[in-house]
């Protein structure tokens, strides 16, 4: 008997990280993703997203009890959220779906990753251009004003990376109340010195994603700009 795509792919997929395809999940957490999970899992699957499917399932298994800071959800909803971010915005490109679906793992599931993500290609059979655009998204810690510049502009030079990131910050600027004082601040500023900025250079230069860029940088603006107020306020009446 033939064996499907998809069971190769499982087949080598135990084989290397030790992830087992039946493993079980975390019963708790699952009500609070799986309906959004179903939708990429139905739309893909309707649109033939060979990647985005396979990005789906190990996104979830990679991110396995991990939860995001402060809120007491588990993390996969994030890159989840990044990506039907893209889809209702107009975005139904494999590789885009994908790469934004595993946008954290190079940076939060090192340990699966003891070749630094050429994994995604040689083990999990991701096309080579999600992996360009995983790692040109993946930020090391502390990184100084100069490093920033180049992380971002780099970014910039890959619409496909741009939207990912846009999408990525749309949602860290909608959660930002789990963020420290001094954090969110820093955060605010780096929105308005950085992502900003990207967001209208890709508009302009980027025409085939301009409607998605659009509507990122105006909900990105417009939450950025409550949040700055909001902190005004809050410095004011102190
Ligand atoms: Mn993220």
């Amino acid at each position: 008997m033939r064996t499907c795509w998809r069971d190769e792919r499982r087949i080598v997929m135990e084989k290397t990280v030790g992830l087992e395809m039946n493993d079980t999940f975390n019963e708790k957490d699952i009500p609070k993703y799986i309906a959004s999970y179903m939708f990429i899992k139905g739309y893909a699957t309707g649109k033939k997203l060979n990647q985005t499917l396979l990005a789906l399932s190990l996104a979830r298994r990679l991110h396995e009890n991990q939860y995001r800071k402060g809120e007491k959800l588990p993390y996969i909803v994030h890159p989840i959220k990044v990506c039907t971010t893209l889809i209702s915005y107009g975005i139904e490109e494999d590789i885009i779906l994908a790469a934004a679906l595993l946008h954290d793992v190079l940076e939060d599931c090192k340990d699966f990753f003891p070749l630094g993500g050429k994994e995604l290609v040689d083990y999990y059979g991701f096309d080579e251009e999600v992996l360009v655009i995983v790692k040109l998204l993946t930020k090391e810690s502390g990184l100084n004003q100069h490093e920033l510049n180049v992380y971002f502009k780099a970014i910039e030079e890959n619409p496909k990376a741009a939207l990912i990131k846009l999408s990525d910050r749309l949602h860290n600027s909608a959660t930002l109340y789990t963020f420290t004082y001094e954090k969110m601040k820093k955060y605010i500023r780096e929105t308005e010195d950085f992502l900003i900025p990207m967001a209208s250079y890709c508009k302009k230069y980027y025409v085939q994603y301009n409607n998605a860029f659009t509507i990122l940088k105006t909900n990105i603006s417009a939450l950025n700009m409550s949040a700055k107020n909001m902190m005004e306020k809050h410095e004011v009446s102190e």
